[in-house]
């Protein structure tokens, strides 16, 4: 018999026409066949899709370097085609489905001539997770089959399971001949369909990512009763071994990788990592918010990444093993044929390749990294993955952060007073913009929660849907803005962030246990600084007052701009927004 998935797959093959099929197994041996098809067989831009790095000091590791247009997220090419243009929001591109499939199918036309189309059979989720999520992608690229095998649990029982279904969630993709006139990733909600031509840069290309699990998830989750969001997911260990899970949403770029797997700077704490990117929450029977991570992978960004700043991904990446690891757009060390970039321990190497090939030196006063090259690996290989990983259930959240980028204005923590004040604490973020996507870097721009490229709905409705969670929730964790990026008067970090970031997860699981009490501040409670442990870091007066203290004008600012955002979803969006708006306003003071 003739299923629903092999029909959809000769429906694509008859509109794109490879020259074959293949069905991957996402077997150890098939992802050695597919590198070497990689080395000899594709190209891009005339270099191989794939080189073989030191197989001794980054076992089982290859280098691959992108078309030179295609080296981040694309969000003014990115739609989400529902039916009307008010679901998918200010918040989104929006085109009507018939007319974005009209314009797909006539790019797609023959797009994979000369090519295989890999047919990618995967699990967003544990196998047993009753929150899984049963998947299929479609490129022509052996890149992307690799990544989706280390980033997804690639097998055939997937086939298996969708069995004579129709409600698998359909990935097409191909890089085309990378013309940038041609890219577009169109997302049909109602489909559970991601349709993605002409990159092969990660966000935009491994669907089961950004594509489907946070802006086709999330609006499944409005449907659903749940939450995808784009937040890491780690265990907090004290000195007494007790385990306190969290989660924490920042923007691209902004060190959740980092976060994730931070190697505490107090002694008797410890970090598990469960994930880096992303998190399905559900409502459990016990009435508190459980958390998975679908992914099996780590696609971070390099540079900055060193023993200093993530011990624990510099040991993931020297792993090895079964997992092939990826590095993109990094530099080359030609000398040693390893991976290479800024902010990488040690000096600088004497023969060394930027990443489109040239020779390069420091000098020269470019970056030799592509500044969001990446990396690929399997959380097998993290030294610091939780026990709690594989566990179906997930594991039970006790507090919820919002990060951002503000080198400005914004203190180094505060918590919602409330349910209802923390969701507008997490809808009032905003960051300073990072290399993850094409856009002007450094600007401020509203994000909430997070969010604001990930969300394939409607913002409005989407802070009503996080109200509606609240109200069904029996132990609610308590939620927290976090921001490590505050600049001194000479333009200096204050805060000394990584490993010496578990001072503050300190005082959040302490609140989340009721160990420590809160000021009011008319922007949320703040701690009392006898309650963080500071012991050992030399931090001036007047930098403390930057990071605890209210700068009550800056402030004032800050809530124009919130509100010129929030009035962008006119009628939709929720009364109580705007109620924690004017609260907040008044207590601030001012015009
Ligand atoms: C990512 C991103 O790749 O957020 O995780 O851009
Ligand atoms: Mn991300």
């Amino acid at each position: 018999m003739t299923t629903p998935l092999q029909i959809w797959v000769e429906e694509q093959a008859k509109l794109t026409k490879p020259d074959k099929v293949y069905w991957c197994d996402g077997s150890e041996e098939e992802a050695h066949r597919l590198i070497e098809i990689g080395m000899k067989e594709e190209s891009i831009a005339g270099t191989p899709i794939f080189r073989e790095l030191n197989q001794k000091t980054f076992p089982n590791s290859y280098y691959h370097r992108s078309h030179p247009t295609d080296v981040a997220r694309t969000e003014h090419l990115t739609f989400v085609c529902h039916p009307d243009k008010e679901t998918a929001g200010p918040n989104n591109n929006w085109m009507d489905p018939d007319e974005a499939k009209e314009k797909m199918r006539g790019i797609s036309d023959g797009c994979m001539r000369g090519k295989t189309m890999y047919v990618l059979p995967y699990m967003m989720g544990h196998p047993q997770s009753p929150y899984a999520k049963a998947c299929v992608q479609l490129t022509d690229v052996s890149y992307v089959a690799i990544s989706m095998r280390i980033m997804t649990r690639m097998t055939r029982d997937v086939i298996d399971k969708i069995g004579s279904r129709e409600d698998f969630v359909k990935g097409l993709h191909s890089v085309g001949d990378f013309d940038p006139n041609k890219r577009f990733i169109m997302h049909f909600p109602e489909e559970n369909f991601v349709w993605s031509v002409g990159s092969g840069y990660g966000g935009n290309a491994l669907l089961g990512k950004k594509c489907f699990s946070l802006r086709i998830a999330s609006y499944l989750g409005l449907r659903e009763g749940w939450l995808a969001e784009h937040m890491v997911i780690m265990g907090i260990q004290d000195p007494r071994g007790d385990t306190t899970y969290i989660t924490a949403a920042l923007p691209s770029a902004c060190g959740k990788t980092n976060l994730a797997m931070l190697e505490s700077a107090l002694p008797g704490y410890k970090v598990w990592t469960i994930g880096d990117d992303i998190a399905w929450l559900n409502i459990g029977a016990d009435g508190r918010l459980w958390a998975i991570n679908p992914e099996t992978g780590f696609f971070g960004v390099a540079p900055g990444t060193s023993m200093k700043t993530n011990p624990n991904m510099m040991r993931t990446l020297k792993k090895g093993t079964f997992y092939p690891t990826l590095f993109t757009n990094t530099a080359l060390n030609t000398d040693t044929n390893e991976p290479w970039w800024e902010g990488m321990d040690g000096a600088e190497p004497k023969n060394l390749v930027d990443w489109q090939g040239n020779k390069w030196d420091s000098s020269m006063g470019t970056k030799a990294a592509q500044p969001n090259s990446r990396f690929t690996a399997s959380t097998s290989q993290c030294p610091a993955l939780s026990p709690e990983f594989n566990n179906p259930k997930g594991v039970p959240i006790s507090a919820i952060i919002f990060g951002g980028k503000r080198t400005q204005v914004k203190p180094l923590v505060v918590e919602g007073s409330s349910w209802q004040n923390s969701v507008f604490l997490g809808a009032r973020m905003g960051s300073e913009t990072t290399a993850a996507a094409i856009h002007q870097e450094d600007v401020v721009r509203r994000d909430p929660m997070a969010m604001l490229p990930f969300c394939g709905y409607n913002m409005a409705d989407y802070f009503g849907h996080w109200f509606n969670i609240g109200k069904r929730l029996k132990r609610p964790p308590k939620i927290f803005s976090i921001n490590w990026f505050r600049t001194d008067d000479k333009g200096n970090y204050i805060w000394p962030g990584f490993g010496e970031n578990i001072r503050v997860l300190k005082w959040i699981v302490d609140r989340a246990h009721n160990k420590v009490g809160a000021k009011e501040t008319p922007i949320g409670l703040m701690p009392h600084l006898k309650d963080l442990d500071l012991s050992g870091l030399s931090i001036k007066k007047e930098n403390l007052e930057k990071l605890f203290g209210l700068d009550v004008k800056g402030w004032q600012r800050e809530a124009e701009d919130i509100k010129v955002f929030f009035e962008k979803f006119g009628d939709r969006m929720p009364k109580e927004i705007w109620e924690e708006f004017y609260k907040m306003k008044a207590k601030l003071g001012g015009s």
